[in-house]
């Protein structure tokens, strides 16, 4: 089903459901050449998701800043490519929301244990607004909080299950938003982790 959850922001259950498995398998090759690790905040506080990229491009945080970097400061190679599977569902997805055009060149990926969350923020290191995010979620359930344009506004809570997609684009893009804390499941696919995908355009 599809469901518009705002202006330009659409979530698409299930949307990924049939690819899930290869989906899985495409991560843990992304991750045997670029090992997911816990990032530091320019805070200097630890995150407690582990993250890892793929594409041109993968998104960094160390005591400098955010930033979008070809290479990868961990291992001094580029990011893996974007495998195909990914590439081709992330498109699917948004000209499923009205976005026919996105092109990404970042896939940032996300991994969760029981207890890791991810505080309200907004993605804004991308080099251009007008491209969407597409968010695919894999494994354990989460619940995401989803917020307005300013960091105090009331947020709203979505359940989100494996295989469910979301598309943020147009007056969403820079909408507040966050995960809280995973709670412990088991999923046959993925044990008790939660894995998400967000296709990103950083250059413009
Ligand atoms: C996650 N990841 O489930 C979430 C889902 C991240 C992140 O937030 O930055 O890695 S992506 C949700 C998202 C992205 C861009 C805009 C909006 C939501 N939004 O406007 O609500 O790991
Ligand atoms: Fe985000």
């Amino acid at each position: 089903s599809t469901e518009q959850l705002d202006d330009g922001a659409w979530l698409l259950r299930g949307f990924a459901l049939e690819k899930a498995v290869p989906l899985i398998a495409a991560i843990e090759a992304v991750a045997k050449a670029a090992p997911f690790r816990h990032l530091v905040t320019p805070g200097g506080f630890r995150m407690s998701v582990a993250m890892t990229n793929c594409g041109a491009y993968g998104w960094v945080s160390d005591r400098r800043g955010y930033r979008y970097d070809a290479v990868d400061p961990d291992t001094g190679r580029a990011w893996p490519a974007m495998p195909s599977s990914f590439l081709d569902l992330g498109r699917e997805a948004a000209q499923a929301a009205g976005y026919a055009q996105f092109n990404p060149d970042v896939c940032l990926v996300n991994r969760y244990t029981p207890g890791t969350r991810l505080t309200l923020h907004q993605d804004r290191d991308e080099g251009d607004f007008a491209h969407p995010i597409v968010s695919i979620s894999l494994g354990v359930p989460a619940t995401f909080l989803w917020g307005g344009l300013a960091r105090g506004d009331k947020t709203r809570r979505y359940a989100l299950y494996h295989g469910d997609v979301v598309v943020w684009g147009g007056p969403s893009r820079l909408r507040f938003h966050g995960i809280a804390p995973l709670k412990s499941a088991d999923h046959p696919l993925t044990g008790n982790l939660r894995f998400n995908l967000t296709f990103r355009r950083q250059g413009s």
